[in-house]
């Protein structure tokens, strides 16, 4: 096989990409390790930033998202029994973030894509990139039990955090900035209708707790649990329990429970590869970056990626120049340490210390009164949730 783009990976990243792509007459080919249902269906965000909103409803992926989405204003913070409401509207100049879930996503790319637009293979998994540097790399991979080649003029890693893209950059080539955390989240999904009308991230008694949303009738909820958590050892009672704790109020607050229809635990860390980019090979999405999910970057980082990598083909295609290309890593990566920045503050001013340092503890307590009180903290606050302006 032969393509412009050969692109690996199908999840947001990838598919958008591919979608980008296939609008201004590029060719590209999708490979896909998992097959189509796994990747439909697996938990993962849910929180959009208006550029993201914006670059989908763009490129004609925007349907079910305008009838299904759901605009929210603000997020709330809850500290010390209290609540403190950031209106983003007020504080950015009408900017909004909308719920919609990566799934929903998925789905909505996936299907344009069958629908008359480039090739993508499902449980095509790629086994490794050669020829970066040379003219014309060539993506090996496994196809209905045999080995294929896809030649390519130029090849984007899209394959998340455990892809095999990132490995094709020789050692020297590009450098892995990271940190851990010391604790994960348990994430539930729950057939419930949200007790909240915006977002709750809550730094309880015992740790960190987010109550989010996927539709009026669905709740997605998050416990910070140490590393290492077994969910087996959480049964639906102690989640629902431990939640209710970590979002109590004073004053009259309820959290309604129902069945939970998925569990699962994710580590947290933060990861930047820069450049991202060598040769011929292109990284975007969470395959160049990893950020803990506190600052609902993940998602909104692929897409910005994608968009700046489109248009640096579209400019080549339309009229040979690489100048565009060429800044991808820069212009992406500028952006890229902004989100990480925020989602480690965000994530370092929430979340319990397991060795409970009662002086971080009132540190914490001083960036949150200081955001409640400040209307310049909170306009920082509300201007990265938001989503900083992509500069092209
Ligand atoms: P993905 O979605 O991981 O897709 C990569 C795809 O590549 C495939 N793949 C391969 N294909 C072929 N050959 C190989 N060798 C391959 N190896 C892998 C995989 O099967 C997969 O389909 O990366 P992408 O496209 O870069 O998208 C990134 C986002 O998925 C991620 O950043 C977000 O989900 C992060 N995230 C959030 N981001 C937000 O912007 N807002 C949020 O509210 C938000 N909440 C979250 C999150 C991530 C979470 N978890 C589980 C990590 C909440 C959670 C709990
Ligand atoms: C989600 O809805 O899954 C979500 C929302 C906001 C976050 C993280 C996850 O910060």
């Amino acid at each position: 096989m032969r393509t412009s783009v050969g692109i690996i990976g199908g999840g947001p990243a990838g598919l958008l990409l591919a979608r980008l792509l296939h609008r201004t007459g590029i060719d590209c080919v999708v490979l896909e390790s998992r097959t189509r249902a796994y990747v439909e269906e697996r938990q993962r965000a849910g929180m959009l930033e208006q550029g993201t909103v914006d670059a989908l409803r763009a490129c004609g992926a925007g349907d079910r998202l305008n009838a299904e989405g759901l605009v929210h204003r603000g997020i709330e913070l809850r500290f010390d029994g209290e609540r403190h409401h950031i209106d983003f509207p007020g504080l950015t100049g009408g900017r909004t973030v909308t719920i919609y879930a990566q799934t929903e996503i998925v789905k909505d790319l996936v299907s344009l894509q069958l629908d008359g637009g480039p090739t993508l293979l499902f449980e095509a998994q790629a086994l490794a990139v050669d020829g970066v540097e040379g003219g014309e790399p060539v993506v090996r991979f496994l196809h209905e039990g045999r080995e294929r080649t896809l030649s390519c003029a130029y090849v984007v890693g899209c394959d998340g955090s455990h892809g095999i893209a990132s490995a094709a950059l020789p050692a020297g080539a590009s450098r892995a900035y990271a940190h851990e955390y010391p604790y994960s989240w348990l994430g539930i999904l729950a057939d419930v209708p949200p007790s909240c009308e915006e977002l709750i991230y809550a730094r309880g008694e015992g740790g960190f707790a987010l109550h989010s949303m996927r539709s009026p009738s669905v709740s997605r909820l998050y416990l910070q649990v140490p590393n290492g958590t077994d969910p087996a050892d959480w049964p639906d009672e102690r989640v629902w329990d431990e939640l209710a704790a970590r979002f109590a109020v004073d004053g009259d607050w309820r959290l309604e429970r129902g069945p939970v229809t998925a569990k699962s635990v994710t580590p947290m860390r933060s990861l930047v590869r820069e450049p991202m980019r060598h040769g011929r090979l292109f990284l975007a999405g969470d395959a160049a970056h990893i950020v803990p999910p506190t600052g609902a970057k993940g998602l909104n980082l692929a897409v910005s990626d994608v968009r700046v990598l489109a248009q640096g083909f579209a400019e080549l295609h339309r009229s040979g120049s690489s100048r565009l290309l060429d800044r991808y890593s820069e212009v992406a990566l500028t952006r890229v340490w902004q989100a990480t920045r925020f989602s480690y503050d965000m994530t370092k001013m929430l979340h319990a210390q397991p060795d409970s340092d009662a002086f971080e503890a009132r540190m914490q307590l001083a960036r949150l009164r200081r955001i409640t009180a400040s209307r310049t903290a909170a306009a920082e606050l509300a201007a990265h949730y938001t989503g900083l302006p992509l500069a092209l």
